[in-house]
């Protein structure tokens, strides 16, 4: 049996991953209309792995007996101007979230929700990749994104990202 507080935040972290999912759907569309189809992907593949994190969650409350309830999901709200505007929220959204799967982890802890924990082990890893991938994307982009054919071999580059289901869901 889970303890209340620790299902509640898990409960909320299914929304909070569905907006990321969100969020990053509307940077790739941003990348698509400025004609930037590797970014876009690269993009459109990063809300399908926030969905795979989401579905996570949910199974793990599923199977731990709590009945999860879903809420709204709010309208992504950077406004995107510059062509690195993207990468910066995207870093700044990536700590914010590491910070969200800490305060869980905390919560956890306090109760000795052991098995929660060891849960939580693999968003503490990917939280970690995930703020190193969004800090390259912004080191590369402020390095070559000026050039137009740096540019264009970053897009290339970008384009050939590929989806992989996430390792949280390989169980399924
Ligand atoms: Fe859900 O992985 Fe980052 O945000």
């Amino acid at each position: 049996m889970l303890d209340s507080k620790v299902a509640e935040l898990l409960n909320d972290q299914i929304n909070k991953e569905m907006y990321s999912a969100y969020l990053y759907l509307d940077f790739s569309n941003f990348y698509a209309n400025k004609g930037l189809n590797g970014y876009a992907n690269w993009y459109h593949i990063q809300a399908k792995e926030e969905m795979d994190h989401a579905l996570g969650i949910l199974n793990y409350l599923q199977d731990n007996d709590y009945a999860v309830s879903l809420s709204a999901i709010a309208k992504p709200d950077k406004e995107l101007v510059h062509l690195d505007d993207p990468l910066k929220f995207g870093l700044e959204h990536e700590i914010y979230v590491t910070q969200l799967i800490h305060t869980i982890y905390d919560a956890a802890y306090n109760v000795k929700d052991y098995r929660t924990m060891k849960f939580l082990d693999w968003y503490v890893s990917e939280q970690g990749e995930e703020e190193k991938n969004a800090n390259d994307l912004l080191t590369q982009f402020e390095l070559f994104g000026n050039d137009p054919k740096s540019l264009y071999a970053l897009n290339n580059e970008l384009a050939q990202r590929t989806y992989t289901q996430s390792s949280i869901l390989a169980g399924e």
